[in-house]
């Protein structure tokens, strides 16, 4: 049998076979790298007895790394405006990650009943602009859920985004699903916030996993000069620049900064590319001293 890993535990998996979820053990030489297994895995299964066994992965069409989900078609990056004050470098982050891992991004706007029109508009024409889709939702009034919901059909999609911005309560919303949202923990000892990582399933046959916002993301592994080709609005330009390896800094004939000129190129995405690159240049000294 053929199954879709939902979650994955210490000594079991929870798998969905189609018509049921099992709970797995795992077999041979899996039983000793269970961590190797991932939520999102499609997994071989036999049933000796009364239990089930994974007996192998089938090869991932690719992995996120924070938290680790395999499979994965789409994710869902959401933000706020104010609560919790947007932060674009940390969408540009996870779009990064996404695009270095081949899965589709889209943008979510969420708390819309809550934040200012003309800055939703400016968010929404950054991303646009960029090349992503960018969808406007409310949780609480259901604004937007239904061009959410369209997403998801027969797809794997991943909520990412800062701690906060809505996403178990966009999940909930939209599959009626109960799943702990910040306010369930007002009262309470700190904030009830996502910990876990699992995949639910979705009418029409796919999957969406919630994710905990994370305080802090990690670029991706790349040398500098291949940075601007996880931009998609970089990427045409940057093949037409005159040094093979440029950086789109100072550069004579870039043809990047000349899009930029020409307002092809969002600045604020511009200016979030140069600090990662940065971070990747600072990166690459340390590796080689
Ligand atoms: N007004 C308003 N509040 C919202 C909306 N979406 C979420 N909230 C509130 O924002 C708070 C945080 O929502 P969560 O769904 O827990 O946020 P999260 O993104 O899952 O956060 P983490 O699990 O910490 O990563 C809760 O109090 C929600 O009720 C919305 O569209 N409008
Ligand atoms: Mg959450
Ligand atoms: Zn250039």
């Amino acid at each position: 049998m053929i199954g879709r890993v939902l979650s994955v535990h210490s000594s079991e998996c929870k798998v969905d076979l189609g018509d049921e979820v099992v709970s797995c053990a795992f077999r041979g030489r899996l039983r000793l790298e269970y961590s190797q297994v991932h939520t999102g895995d499609i997994v071989h299964v036999t049933s000796p007895a009364d239990s089930y066994l994974i007996e192998g992965i089938v090869e991932r069409k690719n992995l996120l790394a924070r938290p680790p989900i395999a499979n994965v078609d789409q994710a869902i990056v959401v933000t706020a405006i104010t609560q919790p004050p947007l932060d674009l470098a940390y969408v540009d982050r996870i779009l990064v990650q996404l695009e270095h891992e081949a899965i589709e991004g889209v943008l979510c706007i969420n708390k819309q009943d809550l934040e200012d029109e003309g800055e939703i508009a400016r968010v929404e024409r950054i991303y646009s602009d960029a090349g992503y889709r960018c969808v406007v939702t409310s949780a609480v009034t259901g604004k937007g859920l239904d061009k959410l919901a369209d997403l998801f059909r027969g797809k794997v999609t991943v909520f990412a985004g800062q701690s906060g911005v809505g996403k178990s309560k966009l999940i909930s919303a939209l599959m009626g699903v109960r799943l702990l949202t910040g306010e369930l923990a007002q009262g309470l000892r700190g904030r009830h916030t996502t910990k876990w990582v699992s995949l639910i399933r979705t009418p029409g046959n796919g999957y969406v996993a919630d994710t905990p916002g994370f305080s802090r993301l990690d670029l991706v592994d790349v040398e500098p000069h291949e940075l601007s080709f996880l931009y998609p609005e970089f990427r045409e330009h940057a093949v037409l620049c005159h040094f093979p390896r440029c950086l789109h800094k100072t550069e004579s004939r870039c043809a990047v900064l000349d899009a930029l000129d020409r307002g092809q190129i969002p600045l604020e995405r511009y200016d979030n590319y140069l600090m990662f690159l940065e971070e990747l240049i600072e990166r690459a000294k340390k590796k080689y001293e």
